[in-house]
């Protein structure tokens, strides 16, 4: 692995395999977080890294850049058949990047902004205080009904009406059920806003067709493409066609610079990928699994947010175990069990403490993982909640957790060899 900094960096290099040794000996349930298939890592590894490239195919401001007008018609011929999409720009570093150039395109300063408070499961980019949106332009959120802790769809209905934003914003980063996007596409034209969803989260469960797509009600999609997606960290932005034009210079010059073609390519080959057999079956079990470990910890007596999951993540209320989310990233992770610990609707606690953690099925299933070891995770679970400052405990259940996951390795036998 890493021939070559293996000898002009070895400190470096250690980290690397620190890092791998990490992924392969943990249960990796962070639920923005999948494995890069290794055509992804080669292909970000390309020398396609090289290539400084401004503006669009056909129309750039470099020399040498034909190949590179290829690589990008392509991967945007494939993404917008996979999504069913009228016109996509990947030029996207990100999926922050991928909402700021949306921003760009149709948003003035001071314009407002309807989206998912990040306390109810949101996203730092729709418009949190602490993120420099929050400074351009005016927020109003919507949040979950309290009791079905879902989206309360009329109170965002009638706060559209109300506060007359420019545009509306659904998609979240922490929010377990499928979100309605006719009716909050519907919301969004009756108001004359745009509608924009960022399906970061639930882009590869998009792609695969195991969940509803927003592309027919929207006006933009955004997303990362990480997460369930399982491809290289960058972004992607969809819109209708009367918007394409709009986009493309709010993308470039309006936003972004130049471009990451590896990155790109990288984008290029999942586009393909995603469209497979073997992706669709991926996603299905994905959901199945998450679902599973819903049941499976309730069963325990533990409180799931929303009472179950239609996606790839789970919110678990911890109050009735009497453990905060912050205990419980900590013990999990020393007892081999990678979560975060994430705010619940209504939380008590502040976001550094939590009342909550989110869990993701994502990476586990790439690995192989099925029901059956969903309940053993589950068992972990509940083990490390009953002690979690008990060491005897966490050592115990770091070692079945181990037992566990070297039966699926991270990447096939000898991926990493020289
Ligand atoms: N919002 C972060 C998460 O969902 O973990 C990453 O974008």
């Amino acid at each position: 692995m890493l021939k070559h900094t293996r000898v002009s960096d070895p400190e470096l290099y250690q980290l690397v395999e620190a890092e791998l040794t990490r992924q392969e000996r943990n249960i990796e349930m962070i639920a923005s977080e999948s494995t890069a298939p290794l055509d992804v890592m080669e292909l970000t590894g390309s020398v396609f890294t090289n290539k400084t490239l401004e503006g669009y195919p056909g129309g750039r401001y470099q020399a040498g850049s034909e190949i590179a007008d290829q690589v990008e018609r392509l991967a945007c011929e494939r993404a917008k058949a996979l999504f069913g999409a009228e016109h996509a720009n990947i030029q996207s570093y990100s999926g922050s990047t991928a909402n700021y150039t949306v921003f760009a395109s149709i948003l003035e300063v001071g314009d407002k902004i309807l989206s998912m408070d990040l306390d109810q499961g949101g996203h730092l980019t729709h418009g949190s205080p602490a993120n420099w949106t929050s400074k351009m332009y005016n927020h109003v959120f919507y949040g979950c009904n309290k009791e079905t802790e879902q989206i309360d769809y009329d109170a965002l209905e009638e706060t559209a009406h109300r506060e007359k934003p420019k545009l509306i914003i659904c998609g979240a980063s922490s929010y377990p059920r499928l979100i309605d996007y006719e009716r909050i596409g519907k919301i969004a034209a009756d108001v004359g806003a745009y509608s924009m969803c960022d399906m970061a989260h639930v882009a590869g469960l998009v792609a695969a067709k195991v969940i509803p797509s927003p592309f027919p009600y929207m006006d933009f999609v955004s997303s990362s493409t990480t997460k369930t997606f399982c491809s290289a960290r960058s972004g992607m932005v969809f819109c209708k066609e009367k918007y394409a034009k709009i986009l493309d210079r709010g993308t470039f010059p309006g936003c972004l610079g130049s471009i990451q073609l590896n990155t790109m390519a990288a984008k290029c080959w999942s586009f393909k990928y995603a469209a497979t057999q073997e992706f669709h079956d991926t996603m299905v079990q994905v959901v199945k699994n998450s679902q599973h470990l819903a049941k499976a910890l309730q069963e325990r007596g533990f409180r799931v947010v929303s009472g179950g999951s239609d996606n790839h993540l789970n919110v678990v209320d911890l109050r009735g175990k009497g453990v905060t989310g912050k205990q419980m990233q900590i013990a999990l992770d020393k007892a081999g069990i990678t979560v975060n610990k994430q705010m619940i609707p209504y939380d008590p606690q502040k976001p550094w403490i939590t009342s909550g953690m989110r869990i993701g099925t994502t990476s586990i299933t790439q690995r192989g993982l099925r029901e059956p070891e969903i309940d053993v995770i589950a068992d972990i679970i509940d083990k490390v909640t009953n002690a979690p400052e008990d060491e005897a405990n966490i050592a115990a259940c770091r070692k079945q957790a181990m037992d566990l996951i070297s039966g699926f390795p991270l990447y096939p036998a000898g991926s990493f060899d020289d």
